[in-house]
């Protein structure tokens, strides 16, 4: 299966236009200003003059690349002649750096330019070219446009002309090219980057490792002065930071930096597709378990430790310092999309909706110019989302998946047509070599009734693949004229059957709040409970409860209300009763049990993506249960 190109598909719901339209008119132009205040568009500027001092983070010419892939996605929503003029000069500024060799990466140019592909591990000069090329791809695919497409064209043919197979050993710390390389084959129709992609992802793990010489050379360490730090143990290499502990077949656990191995991930699982490398898959679907299993939060959000931006231990899942990139959860997005593909089994789709509707969107405040790069579940008021930060990847990554969002609802594969979310959308496609149009129609996050219309010249047979969501318990459906019940396949429902021109076919998926609770090998979590409704995860806020959400206990008994505030409009709220301790100044540190009063209280709940959209307060997702 394969997602419709985005000229095909249009969100028509109003949750997710709203961020698509938010993207349009806010997020990307006020990234724009960011990009230019930073020095990030300047670089390039300095480069193309051979002039003037690097500004900046090594890999921030990656910011501008993920920034011109966003404004392609966006573009293809709408037209916005504001971000077409900033993607247009974005594409001006790399056209100009590039060095006539095809190599490109403002920081060695400005300030380094004997050090190329010295200290491959820390200092992402594949990466931020993985991002160009992605950017090249996109722009052509939605805008028809090649210039970025040349660009990395010659970018790659760089790097391939200095790696690969009877030349250097080398791939990057960061991974990210490996997946980009199978985006620029498939769009040049060119197997040579193919190969590259294949070769890398395959080379990594294997040994000795390229890293450890770089380790021993002084000069390639002098850039960036901490690389042995995330990369020896007991002073052995382990490779683990960048997912080169082991090759790619002997993988059992996500390990290390957290968006590095979705990347790399992305990169395998797209390999494996349409081959029939068992081996490869399955290490693929043990790192997926390992990682869903055992070592995701229940927001999606993944990689809980700051230090190595990263994986630590199953179960290892604390609220208060969670890390959670929100760049991580893009990257399981993306990744959970490759495996849907790759598998066709719903499981992936749960994850991926799980993530979009929580971890990823809490990443970006409701006004879409606000940002969180950890996302905690649980704060003590001292969390706040910013403009921007120094090192700004997770901006651009939450644009270019927001302006891609279709990707992730439906997919179609000869007389197949899949339904992941159930969104509203529209879309026009070829499903069984005849023309259709599909409509969805629905209140998604925060209804589970669903109307599908089809929109055909003619009766067409194919079948229709409805994704029955990990959270539905009791889904209910209406097909006039269908007299056989659906068959279940992967966790989707499926309806073979001829439709006709005018077919309506009416779900509901039954969403009622839920409370859950976490394995008990979660400790930080014993005795609590996290509330759901659906897609969405919700979490308690000291300004809805009026006292701070660590002194309320659940009554898990209780009905819970679905409602509205007048502080967060549009949303769904959810108000729960329980019991809330008394804070009283003139208590006891140790006062003896019992002596601390209680009150009953209700509490209004707010959907985890709409956190901290009122100041900064205290927080809590996993709540004590009464
Ligand atoms: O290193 C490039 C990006 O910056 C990573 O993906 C993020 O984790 C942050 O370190
Ligand atoms: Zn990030």
């Amino acid at each position: 299966m394969h997602s419709l190109p985005l000229a095909d598909i249009q969100l028509t719901d109003t949750f997710w236009s709203r961020w698509q339209n938010l993207l349009l008119d806010v997020t990307l132009p006020t990234q724009f200003t960011q990009l230019v205040e930073t020095g990030r568009l300047s670089n390039f500027e300095k480069a193309a003059a051979k002039a003037g001092e690097f500004e900046g983070l090594w890999f921030n010419d990656s910011d501008i690349y993920k920034f011109a892939e966003a404004c392609a996605y966006a573009l293809t929503i709408r037209e916005a002649p504001k971000v077409r003029e900033c993607l247009n000069t974005v594409i001006q500024k790399i056209q100009a750096a590039q060095e006539p060799d095809g190599y490109i990466n403002t920081y060695f140019q400005l300030g380094h330019p004997d050090m190329k592909w010295r200290n491959l591990n820390m200092m992402h000069e594949m990466y931020c070219g993985g991002h160009l090329i992605e950017a090249g791809v996109a722009v052509f695919e939605c805008l028809g446009d090649r210039r970025l497409l040349d660009v990395s064209i010659r970018f790659a043919d760089h790097v391939a002309s200095v790696f690969g197979p009877g030349k250097r050993l080398g791939y990057c710390g960061h991974e990210e090219i490996e997946l980009a390389l199978l985006e620029l084959s498939r769009v040049t129709g060119n197997a040579t980057y193919r190969d590259l992609a294949r070769w890398m992802v395959e080379s990594r793990g294997s040994r000795p490792s390229p890293y450890e010489a770089e380790l021993l050379d002084p000069d390639a360490c002098s850039l960036w002065p901490g690389t042995g730090s995330l990369l020896v143990r007991d002073g052995h290499y382990i490779g683990e930071y960048s997912q080169d502990h082991a090759p790619i077949r002997d993988h059992t656990q996500v390990v290390g930096h957290a968006v590095r191995a979705m990347y790399f991930y992305i990169a395998a699982a797209e390999l494996a597709d349409g081959t029939s490398d068992e081996a490869l898959e399955a290490a693929l679907v043990r790192c997926w378990d390992n990682l869903t299993q055992k070592r995701m939060y229940v927001t999606g959000g993944i990689g809980p430790s700051a230090s190595n931006e990263g994986f630590t231990a199953d179960y290892d899942l604390p609220n208060l310092s969670a890390y959670a990139e929100t760049c991580a959860s893009c990257g399981l997005v993306f990744w959970g999309r490759k495996m849907l593909e790759l598998t066709g089994n719903s499981e992936y789709a749960d994850i991926v909706e799980r993530a979009l509707y929580n971890g990823v969107l809490s990443g970006i405040s409701l006004s879409g110019d606000h940002y969180f790069y950890a996302n905690p579940l649980e704060s003590r008021g001292t969390h706040k989302r910013t403009p921007w930060f120094f090192c700004a990847c997770c901006p651009p990554n939450i644009a270019r998946l927001i302006g891609s969002l279709d990707r992730y609802v439906a997919s179609v594969s000869d007389d197949r047509f899949y339904i992941h979310i159930p969104t509203g959308f529209r879309c026009q496609t070829t499903i069984a070599d005849s023309k259709a149009g599909i409509e969805v129609e629905s209140d998604y996050p925060w209804s589970g009734k669903v109307i599908i219309r089809f929109k055909l010249d003619v009766p067409v047979r194919f079948k229709l693949f409805l994704r029955i969501p990990e959270w539905s318990e009791n889904m209910e459906v209406d097909l006039p004229g269908a007299d056989e019940p659906a068959d279940y396949d992967n966790g989707y429902a499926v309806y073979d059957r001829t439709w006709a021109p005018s077919d309506v076919l009416k779900v509901d998926f039954g969403m009622n709040p839920v409370w859950v609770e976490a394995n008990p090998k979660v400790r930080e979590n014993l005795g609590r409970v996290a509330l759901s409704n659906g897609p969405l995860i919700y979490t308690a806020e000291e300004c809805d409860l009026g006292f701070a959400p660590q002194l309320f206990a659940a009554n898990t008994d209780a009905t819970i209300t679905v409602g509205k505030t007048s502080g967060l409009p549009g949303l769904q709220t959810l108000t729960v009763e329980g019991f809330a301790e008394i804070e009283d100044d003139e208590e006891a540190l140790y006062p003896s049990e019992g002596s601390i009063a209680c009150r009953e209280v209700s509490a209004r709940f707010v959907p985890y993506y709409a956190w901290n959209n009122r100041g900064a307060n205290s927080m809590q997702v996993w709540v004590r249960k009464a």
